[in-house]
């Protein structure tokens, strides 16, 4: 593309998980669309694949970042890369851990011009655009939806960002934003207050557009809770089913929402996987879902579903306020009463924004690093930094106790370790099987190809790719290993 002081990069860091860096994000799609529609040329200068130099030989106007906590640390440093490279270069970052730190940000960095905060893309797209128009830098450094209500984008997205064969063909919709309920480790909630929900027409038109494309077209429907979303889910399936799209599509589920007509409906209008997010099935426990002490309700989900074909996987934290040994024991015994395909999880943090760390003394939780909401994209990376612990676990307890669950799982045959749905998604997007990816899933390394080693060492989020040019082959890669376990079983 040619490049001019109109051109707008989006830059995207490399993500804490191999897997992420092969995934469109809607945030980063969202940004381009209302960059072009503006009339500015918007180019992704992704860190996997490109190297930011590259981009720095000509002036860019402007440079803008969509960053959550994992990649925050590598998006100032890029950030502050242009600066050093080109003054002139308008900087400005949002997305969600931009949202929840606000005017904070300037804390943390003052390398950004400008700070958007929440669903504000309109506004400040159309700053920025003033701003290269004028020469002139915004008025605001920070900018915001006036009450932080949540609020669906105008535009629909445009996904021309992502050049085919880097990225697997799985394309993030929403039909919703915000969550109806309130889990107090999460900031889902706090990012946005309530739930605004496309008009369905207007997903209809997004899939269709994606199935012009392709056939069939995998969605990953990004809806912080798909399933609790009523008698608007109800039409947004049936619409989806008269439509007779060729869309495959996981999402985020409860238990408690899955009946015979729902789990019917799903699998009818295409969704092949749900990531059901239950964090713990023990007494005392905080979670802040309904079905918490209720392990035969979860069971029953994971069973309906099953009998239309879905794809289970549940997740699980570990060390939540009000764990212990015996609360883990408990979680264990309720998993073995269901027949979950995947269990994945990991040990609590407390994020900055979320309801435990507003009220940490309401959960008997104590913070042992006063600062420490500033510096947590820096410590998501130091796992023996110790800054807070609960009433019942530090830290290293929580971690402890969360390898032990994991050897659990793996070791009573409970499920596979991890196979969340994105992962699935993606091997079925280059053609491969279920049963083959779950066979090598539970297949030991040794055994494994080189190849094989590499694919499932990424799908399992347990390595990233090592050079830019591995990078722009693992989609190809992936799926010559997905036709090859298909042979083999044919064979
Ligand atoms: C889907 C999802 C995933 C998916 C897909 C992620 C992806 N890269 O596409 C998966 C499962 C892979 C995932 C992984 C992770 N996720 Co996640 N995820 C979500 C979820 C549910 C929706 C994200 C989404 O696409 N929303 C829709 C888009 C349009 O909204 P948006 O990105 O916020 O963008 C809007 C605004 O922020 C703004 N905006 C965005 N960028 C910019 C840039 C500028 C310059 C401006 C002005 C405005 C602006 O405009 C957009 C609206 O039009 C959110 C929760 C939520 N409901 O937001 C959690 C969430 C974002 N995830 C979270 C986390 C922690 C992670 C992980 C780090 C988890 C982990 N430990 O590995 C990884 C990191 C992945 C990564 N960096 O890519 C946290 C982030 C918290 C934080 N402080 O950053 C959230 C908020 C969940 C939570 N409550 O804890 N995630
Ligand atoms: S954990 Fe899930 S259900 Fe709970 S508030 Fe967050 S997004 Fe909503």
């Amino acid at each position: 593309m040619k490049k001019s002081a109109g051109t707008v990069l989006i830059v995207r860091p490399q993500p804490s998980r191999g897997l992420g860096a092969f995934y469109r994000n809607l945030g980063i799609t969202m940004v381009a669309t209302h960059v072009q529609q503006h009339g500015l040329n918007a180019a992704l200068v992704d860190l996997t694949f490109d190297d930011l130099d590259d981009h720095l030989g000509a002036p860019t106007g402007a440079a803008l970042f969509s960053l959550y906590i994992d990649d925050f640390a590598q998006g100032v440093k890029a950030a502050q890369h242009i600066r050093g490279a080109q003054p002139r270069t308008l900087l400005a970052v949002g997305g969600p851990h931009a949202t929840l730190l606000r005017e904070s940000v300037f804390e943390v960095t003052d390398v950004f011009d400008l700070v958007g905060v929440g669903d504000c893309l309109p506004d400040a797209v159309g700053a920025i655009a003033e701003a290269l128009r004028t020469g002139n830098r915004p008025q605001s450094r920070l900018i915001s939806t006036s009450d932080g209500t949540a609020r669906m984008d105008v535009l629909a997205p445009d996904y021309s960002i992502w050049p085919d064969g880097r990225y697997f063909a799985v394309y993030p919709v929403e039909f919703s934003r915000g969550c109806r309920q309130r889990c107090p480790f999460c900031t889902d909630p706090v990012l946005r207050r309530g739930i605004a929900l496309d008009p369905v027409d207007r997903t209809i038109a997004t899939l269709r557009t994606l199935a012009a494309r392709h056939d069939p077209v995998w969605v990953r429907f990004v809806d912080s809770s798909m399933s609790s979303l009523g008698p608007d889910l109800t039409r947004l399936l049936t619409a989806m089913i008269d439509a007779d799209l060729p869309v495959q599509w996981s999402a985020y589920a409860y238990p408690h929402d899955i009946t015979p007509e729902l789990a019917k409906l799903l699998a009818a209008a295409g969704c092949r996987a749900l990531f059901l997010g239950i964090e713990s099935l023990a007494d005392g426990v905080r979670v802040g879902k309904h079905h918490t002490k209720r392990p035969e309700e979860v069971a029953r989900a994971v069973d309906l579903l099953h009998d239309h074909g879905i794809f289970v996987h549940g997740n699980f934290i570990v060390g939540l306020p009000g764990e212990t040994s015996d609360t883990v024991a408990q979680t264990l015994a309720g998993l073995r009463r269901a027949r979950f395909d995947s269990i994945g999880g990991g040990p609590f943090f407390l994020t900055p924004g979320s309801t435990f760390e507003r009220r940490p003394h309401k959960f008997g939780i104590q913070i042992l690093d006063q600062g420490w909401p500033l510096r947590q994209h820096i410590n998501f990376y130091d796992s023996d930094h110790e800054y807070f612990r609960t009433a019942t676990l530090t830290q290293p307890q929580m971690r402890a106790l969360s390898a032990a669950f994991r050897q659990q799982v793996q070791d009573s045959r409970l499920g596979c370790w991890n196979l969340s749905d994105y992962a699935l998604l993606c091997w079925m997007s280059v053609g491969g099987h279920v049963d083959d990816l779950v066979r090598l899933w539970n297949t030991d390394d040794a055994a494994l190809s080189h190849s094989q080693r590499l694919v499932l060492g990424v799908l399992k989020e347990k390595i990233g790719v090592s050079a830019s040019s591995e990078a722009a082959q693992f989609v190809q890669l992936t799926k010559n290993v997905a036709t090859m376990a298909r042979t083999t079983v044919a064979a």
